[in-house]
């Protein structure tokens, strides 16, 4: 409310996430799908900004992926011993962000850091997978009527042979 006068009123925090069909994310700690395309949107939404995700999911990470390159990396977890090179530590979503700073913030996953996220969140971006993920145990965050549809991308097909497209949201005007 008082967050322009705070200076804060115009940073991006943007949720960002691939979701198989009934809002599948995740299974065993990997994402079950492989589509080039929704990797290369996500590089392009991230690339140049701070990001921040749970603790499980910098683990899911190859580790020669992490730190996730040319991104300041956040990790949040409640051990307060925790650390890893080339990540910062948070206790929190709030601290997160803070430690993050910047105009713009990408929040990663995954699904318990994206339900967390939400109060935070000024935009999601989602990757709609057309895959039915058996076993599945990570879920993406509820899209409630907060929230309107900004963009609806046409179904694509990936080089991998699956569907997808992209959906954007931001929040609904304030009724
Ligand atoms: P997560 O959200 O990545 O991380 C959970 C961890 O966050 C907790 O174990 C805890 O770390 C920390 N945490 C949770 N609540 C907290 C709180 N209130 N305060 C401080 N720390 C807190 O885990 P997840 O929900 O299991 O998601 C991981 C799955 O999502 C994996 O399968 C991954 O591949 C998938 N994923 C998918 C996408 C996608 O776009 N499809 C993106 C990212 C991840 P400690 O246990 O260390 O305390
Ligand atoms: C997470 C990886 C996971 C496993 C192997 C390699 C949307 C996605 C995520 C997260 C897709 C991932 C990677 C891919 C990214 C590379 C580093 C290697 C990079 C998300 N829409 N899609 N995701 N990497 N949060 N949202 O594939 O990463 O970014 O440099």
């Amino acid at each position: 409310m008082t967050s322009d006068l705070a200076g804060e009123g115009s940073r991006e925090v943007r949720l960002v996430w691939a979701q198989g069909r009934g809002g599948a994310i995740g299974r065993d700690n990997t994402i079950p799908w492989r589509v080039p395309e929704d990797v290369a949107r996500f590089k392009e939404l991230t690339v140049g900004h701070p990001v921040v995700m749970g603790r499980k999911t910098w683990d899911s990470l190859p580790p020669r992926f992490r730190p996730l390159p040319g991104r300041a990396n956040v990790v949040v977890t409640r051990d307060a011993s925790w650390s890893a090179d080339g990540a910062s530590v948070a206790g929190s979503v709030a601290e997160a962000l803070e430690l993050a700073g910047g105009e713009r913030v990408g929040i990663i996953g995954g699904g318990e850091i994206y339900r967390l996220a939400m109060e935070f969140a000024t935009e999601l971006c989602v990757t709609e997978i057309d895959v039915e993920v058996d076993g599945a145990d990570a879920f993406a965050p509820e899209i409630t009527d907060e929230w309107a549809l900004a963009h609806r991308g046409e179904w694509q097909t990936s080089t991998s042979g699956i569907g997808y497209r992209f959906v954007d949201y931001r929040r609904a005007r304030q009724g």
